[in-house]
């Protein structure tokens, strides 16, 4: 008897050892940002060692800088944590992520990292997600929805801020001189752009020389933004001052049809942008972009820590943010080589 009851002991132990041990390499880069509640929550079969974390992505296309440096960032860190990443591009179409989503179900993947290209009309595809137990991720871009409880997190940061920052960049820029501005907005209906709006006007609502005297979607894309841009200039002319452009690919295709106008960008007319990617710094050393505010698309890390804690039952807040700044021409020179998108 008293033999049989040591050696419960000692496999007791050893079981602890073992689940200590695990606990900490599965688990290799929980980020800052993340906080919940580990102690009682069981592991579900998907984290046993061994076996492969299936995570689908469905990604909305490749519309900017960032989105690629966003696909390629998740790629290598699906890599680096051997999982099978399973990605789809939807080409900028809400009904390609749908049924991407619908796809993900059927191969019974362990989590969906979803990144949605406007904010509604998710719920019934979300629903089928969690009739199915598969926990979603959001990346960068939000949702509306009734129930918050058909996604688990949103990995991405406050763009009403973004458009804040922008906001008091110019304003500051500007002073008392007045200053007509011209708005490039993202793709409509998308939380970015609905949000990097509500967060510019807010900045500049206290200051009446600055003024939104166009504003209209770029679809977040360089081409489109120049086209844009060509339309502003036909019909205000030199009553522009500033262009505010929601990222920073279509203020490279703004400064490419001011060029085109025979008008300075960065000097006759002042640009503020969001994102913060290489080609923006480059443009703010050519003095042709005044500031960007940073918006990483480095999310990789922080999406797969919180597939993990999804697939174990780990609760987890609504929103896991990414600090973020802004950066104008006085500082790029200096910066650009610590860029890492
Ligand atoms: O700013 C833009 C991209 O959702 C944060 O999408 C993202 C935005 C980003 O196309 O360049």
């Amino acid at each position: 008897m008293r033999l049989f009851a040591k050696g419960f002991l000692i496999a007791a132990a050893l079981c602890v050892a073992l689940f200590a041990v695990q606990g900490c390499s599965q688990n290799p880069s929980t980020t800052s940002t993340t906080s919940g509640t580990t102690a009682t929550t069981p592991a579900s079969t998907t984290s046993q060692p061994g076996k492969k974390l299936v995570v689908g992505f469905s990604q909305i296309g490749s519309e900017s800088d960032w989105r690629r440096a966003h696909t390629k960032n998740i790629q290598e860190e699906a890599a680096k944590r051997g999982i099978d990443l399973r990605f789809s591009d939807a080409q900028q179409k809400q009904e390609n992520q749908i049924k991407a989503i619908k796809n993900f179900i059927a191969q019974k993947v362990d989590a969906i990292i979803l990144a949605p290209v406007v904010e509604t009309g998710w719920e019934p595809v979300l629903r089928d997600a969690q009739r199915a137990h598969i926990p979603v991720i959001l990346s960068d871009r939000g949702v509306k929805v009734s129930d918050p409880n058909l996604y688990v997190t949103l990995v991405g940061p406050d763009f009403v801020e973004e458009g804040r920052m922008a906001g008091n960049w110019l304003v500051n820029k500007v002073g008392n001189k007045k200053c007509n501005i011209v708005e490039l907005q993202g793709t409509a209906g998308s939380a970015p752009a609905i949000d990097r709006k509500a967060g510019f006007e807010q900045a500049i609502k206290s200051h009446p020389n600055l003024k939104i005297i166009k504003s209209q979607t770029g679809d977040f894309k360089r081409v489109t933004g120049q086209q844009v841009m060509d339309a502003f200039i036909a019909s205000e002319g030199k009553n522009i001052n500033a262009v505010y452009a929601h990222n920073d690919d279509m203020a490279l295709g703004a400064i490419q049809s001011l060029e085109a106008a025979g008008i300075k960008p960065g000097k006759d007319v002042l640009l503020v942008s969001v994102d913060g990617v290489k080609a923006a710094f480059e443009a703010m050393i050519a003095g042709k972009l005044n500031a960007t505010v940073e918006c990483s698309p480095l999310l990789g890390p922080a999406l797969f820590d919180a597939c993990d804690k999804a697939v174990k039952g780990i609760k987890q807040p609504k929103q896991i943010p990414n600090k973020e700044q802004c950066f104008d021409q006085s500082v790029a020179p200096q910066t650009i080589g610590s860029r890492k998108y």
